[in-house]
């Protein structure tokens, strides 16, 4: 049985004394509220994660990430985060290749997949982010074109190592912008996304790979999402922000 997830991607909000206060409202509820078995995962700002990291410390349904990682090991990149030391400081997964950081860091598909490696070999699961821009689509090419973000950044490692990663598929044109894919479009999208895996590692290992679907996902839509068959659960953007909303997100698995 592959893992529920629920991921907050908090962006670049949230103060370090906001980040513990939500952090805490979501620790409770989630201890509450919550028994069905899903990982909730939390990503706050670099200079929130070491207080959140030991606010939800011996939480056992909550874990923590990053937003994002350098993909060398150490050395001279001004204001930059190695996999090292988020490792030190006890972040579980990172969020990689989220269309923000690829559209306004350009980051490439070769640099994710060093990322992919790094993070793999210290122990950390990273969440890999892919999706079309609404040009894409509306050409057609929008399948197309996650199958190579998929192959030219995951497909190098081997099977024990791709079930690690977690998947997140974000349809660009639904991120911070309100649209959401409808349940069609974004099951179409998973479906796609675990036959391609299924084609190069076999379809046991693929019905094992976690695959979130991300872009505008709110408590309304939520459950009718995380219904369809290839839908694992979500990476959530602005619904993270507020505690009463991301859990009514994470209670949506029927
Ligand atoms: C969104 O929902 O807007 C996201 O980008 C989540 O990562």
């Amino acid at each position: 049985m592959r893992q529920k997830i629920v991921a907050g991607n908090w962006k670049m909000n949230k103060t370090l004394d906001e980040a513990l206060a939500l952090a805490s409202e979501v620790s409770n509820m989630v201890k509450d509220e919550v028994n069905t078995d899903v990982q909730v995962i939390l990503a706050p700002s670099f200079i929130s994660l070491t207080a959140v990291g030991k606010l939800i410390e011996g939480q056992k349904r909550l874990a923590l990430a990053a937003q994002n990682c350098h993909h060398k090991t150490s050395g001279a990149y001004t204001g930059e985060v190695s996999v090292d030391m988020l490792k030190s400081i006890g972040v579980s997964f990172v969020i990689i290749g989220h269309s923000e950081r690829r559209m306004y860091f350009n980051e490439t598909n070769e640099q994710l997949a060093e990322k992919t490696n790094l993070l793999l070999q210290n122990n950390i699961r990273p969440i890999f982010c892919c999706g079309e821009s609404l040009e894409q689509r509306e050409k057609g090419i929008h399948i197309d074109f996650v199958k190579q973000q998929l192959t030219e950044s995951l497909f190098h490692l081997d099977t024990n190592q791709l079930q690690k990663v977690v998947i997140a598929y974000e349809p660009i044109w639904a991120i911070g912008t309100g649209k959401t894919a409808s349940t069609e479009q974004a099951q179409e999208m998973h479906e796609v996304i675990r036959k391609h895996i299924a084609s190069k590692y076999g379809e046991a290992a693929a019905a094992e790979v976690s695959i979130l679907y991300g872009g505008s996902c709110n408590p309304t839509n939520a459950p009718e999402l995380f219904a369809c068959k290839d839908v694992d659960g979500g990476l959530i953007g602005g619904a993270s922000l507020k505690s009463r909303d991301f859990v009514s997100i994470v209670k949506s698995f029927s």
